[in-house]
C-alpha cells in the first residue's frame, strides 16, 4: 500500500468535485493543445493520444482536506513526451492546466514533467468517467489532488507563475503533498 503523507487519513469514499460545474464534452471537438512557451505549438485529438505509449502509474490521490484514496491505478501518457513534442523552452518554470470550463492549476515544470506525472485517459482500467474529468486529466501524484485538472484542455508553458482557482483562494503555489504545502502560508513557504 502506498503511504500515507502527512495529516492525511484515507478516505472512505471518492468525494467528486467541481468548483465550476461539470461541463458537456463533445468528443468530436474537444483537443489538447500544448502552447505558452514551446516551439511547435500542438493540439492532439483523444485518438491521437490514446494512439501513444500509455504508461501505468499506481498511487495514492490527496485531497488537501485531507481525505486520500490509496492505490489509485491510473494510465495515460507520460507528460515529459507530450512536452518534448512540442518542444518546450528550457526557460519554462512553470505548467499552468486548464480545463474547459475555466478551472486551472499551475505545477513547476520539474514536478510536472517527472517520470510518473502522465495525461491520465484511464481510471482503474476504464476511461475516465465524465465525474471524474473525461477525457483526460494530470496525474502528478506529489501533489494534491486540486492540482489534478479535470477536463483538460490546454498545458501552458509559462515562464512565470500563474495563479489557478485555488491558489487564487490562498492555496499554495507548488502543493507538495509530501512537504504539506496546504495553504500559502504553510510552514514551508514557496518563494515564487
Ligand atoms: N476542472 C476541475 N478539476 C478539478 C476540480 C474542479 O473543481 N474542477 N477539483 C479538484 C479537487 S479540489 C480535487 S480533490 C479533485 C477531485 O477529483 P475527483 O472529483 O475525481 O474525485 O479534482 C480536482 N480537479
Ligand atoms: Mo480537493
Amino acid at each position: 500500500m502506498t503511504d500515507l503523507p502527512p495529516n492525511q487519513a484515507i478516505g472512505k469514499e471518492w468525494i467528486i468535485y467541481n468548483a465550476l460545474g461539470i461541463p458537456s464534452i463533445e468528443l468530436d471537438n474537444w483537443r489538447l493543445k500544448l502552447s505558452g512557451c514551446v516551439e511547435n505549438p500542438i493540439e492532439l485529438t483523444y485518438e491521437e493520444i490514446t494512439s501513444m505509449e500509455m504508461v501505468v502509474v499506481k498511487d495514492g490521490f490527496h485531497c488537501v482536506e485531507g481525505w486520500s484514496i490509496v492505490d489509485v491505478v491510473w494510465e495515460g501518457v507520460k507528460i515529459k513526451v507530450l512536452a518534448e513534442k512540442a518542444g518546450y523552452d528550457v526557460k519554462a518554470r512553470w505548467v499552468i492546466f486548464k480545463s474547459v470550463e475555466g478551472y486551472s492549476a499551475p505545477v513547476p515544470i520539474e514536478y510536472a514533467l517527472d517520470e510518473e506525472s502522465i495525461i491520465a485517459v484511464k481510471l482503474n482500467n476504464k476511461p475516465l468517467s465524465i465525474e471524474h474529468g473525461f477525457p483526460a486529466r494530470p496525474i502528478i501524484p506529489k501533489v494534491y489532488a486540486w492540482k489534478s485538472v479535470k477536463w483538460l484542455t490546454e498545458i501552458f508553458f509559462s515562464k512565470e507563475y500563474v495563479e489557478g482557482y485555488w491558489e487564487a483562494r490562498g492555496y499554495h503555489p507548488r502543493g507538495d503533498v509530501w512537504l504539506e504545502e496546504r495553504r500559502k502560508n504553510s510552514h514551508h513557504p514557496l518563494k515564487v
